[in-house]
């Protein structure tokens, strides 16, 4: 008989999702994958606090996420937040960084907590080596917002490839001024670069709060849906992205970042056109005159314009 997967979010269809291979023990994410194993849904899980992020957080999703993206048949990844809020019926994405762990050194381990990748430090919050490595992934990443995404959690839905929100609950707040933090990398220059230096320098200047409309109309968003239909419509959205050619997406999420990415995004670009090259047979020439000790014959290799 087959164990129903427990369900973890009153939006989550548990028909669609089992819990990813080494996830069972993972407390405050989950991570599933879709039926076909080509969709991953990881999840913020402490929605008590609107899925606030702490160092062991952060540790379970750059495994998850790291997982995703080596795994060769997941194409999509869906980043959310699991809700409501058992204290009052609250919805989030995510409101980033865990306040009530913030010391003058940064975030802090719970006592016997560290044994994540950063064992070693205590009070490093490496959620930027998060949004580095959903800028890098060769899959498309889609943030699913059901409620708030707030300060780091804002700056997560900004480095995602795509943004679909709740109509009802979907709400946008960049407070990191409010309560003395900086993304001063992809959440704030980037975003600019996504909705236009005087929108993002209101949002993060007055740090107001922005519903999902308005954060559709500014362009910070791709979709609104009706709350009860938003994991449904990621989902779709997900298998459509899955009809297109894998090597397509991956080369046009490179080129769309490496304008903006500097050398780095030129290194990543780079990284793929040689993974490309290796494959023809001109790049074997190579490699075979090397091995056979001999000149190379470029002859069949003409010069194109
Ligand atoms: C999200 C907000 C707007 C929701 O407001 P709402 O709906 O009125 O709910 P609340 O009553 O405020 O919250 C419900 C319960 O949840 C707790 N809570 C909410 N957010 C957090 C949080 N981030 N940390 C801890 N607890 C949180 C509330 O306290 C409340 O609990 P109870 O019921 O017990 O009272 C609103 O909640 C809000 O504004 N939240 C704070 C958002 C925020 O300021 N986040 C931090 C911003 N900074 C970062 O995220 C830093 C990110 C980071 O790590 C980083 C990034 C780039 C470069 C470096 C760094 C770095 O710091 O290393």
């Amino acid at each position: 008989m087959v164990t129903p997967t427990p369900s973890v979010s009153e939006i989550f269809d548990a028909a669609e999702w089992v819990v990813a291979p080494g996830a069972e023990a993972m407390t405050d994410i989950t991570y599933h994958h879709d039926l076909a194993g080509q969709v991953a849904r990881i999840a913020f899980n402490r929605p008590e606090v609107r899925n606030a992020f702490r160092p062991h957080t952060v540790d379970e999703l750059y495994r998850a996420l790291d997982d995703a993206r080596q795994n060769p048949r997941i194409g999509v990844v869906l980043l959310t937040g699991n809700g409501p809020s058992p204290k009052d019926g609250g919805w989030a994405f995510c409101s980033g960084g865990d306040q009530r762990i913030r010391g003058r050194d940064g975030y802090q381990y719970a006592q016997g907590d560290g044994a994540g990748l950063n064992a070693a430090s205590t009070g490093r919050l490496h959620i930027l080596e998060v949004q580095r490595l959903i800028r890098f992934m060769p899959k498309v990443v889609i943030a699913v917002v059901p409620g708030w995404a707030a300060g780091g959690g804002h700056s997560l839905h900004v480095v995602c490839d795509l943004t679909i929100a709740s109509e009802e609950h979907g709400k946008f707040k960049q407070t990191d001024a409010d309560v003395g933090s900086f993304d001063a990398g992809y959440g704030s220059a980037y975003f600019a670069r996504q909705i236009g230096q005087k929108n993002a320098r209101e949002v993060f200047f007055l740090a107001r709060e922005y519903s999902a409309q308005r954060a559709y109309e500014m362009g910070a968003v791709n979709a609104v849906v009706p709350h009860a239909s938003l994991e449904k419509e990621a989902l779709e959205w997900a298998r459509t992205i899955l009809t297109k050619s894998p090597t397509a997406i991956r080369m046009l999420k490179f080129a769309f970042n490496a304008v903006d990415d500097g050398l780095v995004g030129q290194q990543v670009f780079a990284g793929e056109a040689t993974r490309l090259a290796y494959g023809t047979d001109e790049a074997v020439e190579g490699r075979d005159s090397f091995l056979e000790k001999r000149a190379p014959d470029w002859s069949p290799y003409p010069y194109h314009y």
